[in-house]
């Protein structure tokens, strides 16, 4: 596989500091290195930049940091429509709105394959808000209801050229939903496995349900990895902790049964603060999970056909 990293160093998307630096932890964690190592070829795609802030506002007084966020999801369309024209882009945030741009751009790629494409969304949140909805105002909470088309967007963010189909959705590990949240998914058809699902199926019979809807429809995966999936007592370096997230062991069952899919085109990893981590845990659990993703096994072992 060809691997193209990109880093976002976007951290408007909440008033925390911190995710700029994301990108460099990955960098310092060695993701290159494990990459390769596992017989991937490398391009390092540098920075992506964003554009002049765009004189946008809206009526709702909480949203913090519009005119630039709005810039940078142009900017993040175009640069995710380029990396995806072939290999497998890994896009290294920054806060959990650089998705908007990822999705809005690899929708477009998707459309232009004429291939549908498919969302797994790793995250304690659901971040299903519109402009209107939003209570903290923190845009890395809309990211998901953007790019899916939800009403609201039009005239302060750019304009889809494809949406995502919320009903291609999965997210998985949710355990804090706000009230408008909960009924905008219901509405648009997103399937949401909280943690109370994982609990009582446990996270394979769940999620390969959901690859094998991949498989049928011969679907573009793409995969959305927000720090805050994670317990936080495995991955600290996130500025939305919520107890009782996925273990290790989870976490990795997710990503090696995804790499047995072979479906996977595309990687998001959000959401990492470094300046909250531990010594550097929580960047190398990612890069760790990330190896998971790309092939790395304790044991070899037979390939499962879906
Ligand atoms: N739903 C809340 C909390 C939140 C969403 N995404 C994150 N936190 N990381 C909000 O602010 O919209
Ligand atoms: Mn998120
Ligand atoms: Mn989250």
């Amino acid at each position: 596989m060809h691997c193209k990293i990109l880093g976002i160093p976007l951290q408007d998307g909440s008033r925390r500091m911190g995710c700029e630096m994301g990108p460099s932890a990955l960098r310092t964690a060695g993701l290159m290195a494990a990459l390769r190592e596992l017989g991937h070829e490398v391009t390092d795609l540098g920075a992506v930049q964003p554009g002049a802030p765009r004189a946008v506002r809206h009526a709702n007084p909480a949203i913090h940091a519009l005119p630039e966020i709005a810039a940078w999801t142009t900017a993040i369309m175009d640069a995710a429509y380029a990396a995806s024209a072939d290999g497998m882009p890994i896009f290294m945030g920054g806060d959990h709105a650089i998705s908007a741009g990822t999705l809005a751009g690899l929708a477009r790629r998707a459309k232009a394959l004429a291939r549908p494409l498919f969302v797994l969304w790793l995250d304690a949140h659901p971040d299903f808000h519109t402009l209107d909805s939003t209570m903290t105002g923190n845009l890395h909470g809309i990211p998901l209801a953007y790019a899916s088309g939800q009403p609201g967007f039009s005239g302060h963010f750019p304009d889809l050229e494809a949406a995502i189909d919320p009903g291609r959705v999965c997210a998985l590990g949710i355990r804090s939903v706000d009230q408008p949240e909960r009924e905008a998914l219901r509405n648009a058809g997103v399937t949401v496995h909280d943690m109370r699902a994982i609990d009582e199926h446990g996270m394979a019979p769940l999620l390969r349900a959901f690859i094998e809807r991949v498989v049928s429809a011969n679907g573009l995966l793409h995969v959305s990895l927000d720090v805050d999936f994670l317990d936080p007592s495995i991955a600290p370096a996130v500025g939305t902790t919520v107890p009782g997230g996925a273990t290790l062991r989870e976490a990795h069952l997710v990503m090696e049964m995804l790499s047995d899919s072979g479906l996977v085109t595309s990687l998001d990893l959000v959401e990492l603060n470094p300046f909250l981590d531990e010594r550097g845990r929580t960047a190398t659990l990612l890069v760790d999970l990330t190896a998971s993703l790309m092939g790395r096994r304790i044991m070899d072992r037979p390939t499962r056909s879906y």
